[in-house]
């Protein structure tokens, strides 16, 4: 805990990088892959730039920016991508989710860091082309995936000159540690100068059995040569803070 207040204080996050900063919006944000809120032309853009597994794109296969806002009730994302072939062959939200495309948005209330794999330290909310969110439940003995679509709203639109980019909203409300799926509780209210622990990930598959492109916002030091440890570990995440 000393090294990350430290670290905060030297405005770094426990990822290593600088905590990014959040533009507040007294508008709400309609969520509906139209980015043209005010607040978007005030937020600044950040790259998905970081390999975590797969090989790393051509700019025509995956590329992909975004922005965040902030208001009370929810964090809003705005992200830019593109992807030559959008691709959803599970129908079933539960299965292999992260082998079809999907936008992946890793969120720690408290910004404790640690592990959240079978609990609600952190989420890994992945979010499905057609909508549908799914993580891992808190089930300590198997891998019970469970959907999450009441936590967040999200809406993409697909634009319609090249290079034909995905513009991708989401309002997504923030819960505490202390979230059950039996006793979910409220969403906490966001204030100016809250820190977040936060990442964003993309999975780029155009027709493999698995995912060809895992690209994320921030660099993942390996463990065992393995960078895809945000699923895993809230300390590998940045840091956000909400600035009025
Ligand atoms: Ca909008
Ligand atoms: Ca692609
Ligand atoms: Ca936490
Ligand atoms: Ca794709």
């Amino acid at each position: 805990m000393r090294t990350i207040a430290l670290l905060t204080l030297l405005g770094l996050s426990y990822s290593g990088t600088a905590a990014q900063t959040v533009p507040y919006t007294a508008r709400t944000v309609t969520v509906d892959g139209v980015a043209d809120e005010a607040v978007w032309k005030l937020s600044e853009w950040s790259p998905l730039e970081h390999q975590m597994a797969g090989t790393v794109p051509e700019a025509s296969d995956f590329s992909g920016r975004y922005k965040l806002a902030w208001d009370e009730q929810q964090l809003y994302l705005m992200v830019e991508i593109t992807d030559d072939v959008l691709m959803d062959t599970h129908p079933d939200p539960k299965e292999a989710y992260w082998d079809d495309d999907c936008l992946e948005i890793f969120l720690d209330e408290d910004a404790s860091g640690g592990d959240h794999l079978h609990s609600f330290n952190a989420f890994a909310y992945h979010i499905a082309l057609d909508g549908n969110v799914a993580d891992f439940g808190n089930a300590q003995n198997d891998k019970e995936v469970i959907l999450l679509n009441d936590h967040l709203d999200s809406a993409w639109r697909r634009q319609t000159e090249a290079p034909y980019n995905i513009v991708w909203e989401v309002a997504v409300r923030l819960y505490p540690d202390t979230f059950t799926t039996a006793q979910p509780g409220e969403p906490v209210t966001l204030e100016a100068d809250k820190t977040l622990g936060f990442m964003l990930a993309y999975c780029d598959n155009d027709g493999s059995d698995t995912r060809e492109h895992f690209m994320g916002s921030h660099s993942i030091t390996p463990v065992n040569g393995d960078k895809n440890r945000g699923y895993i570990d809230a300390s590998v995440f940045g840091q956000l803070i909400l600035k009025k």
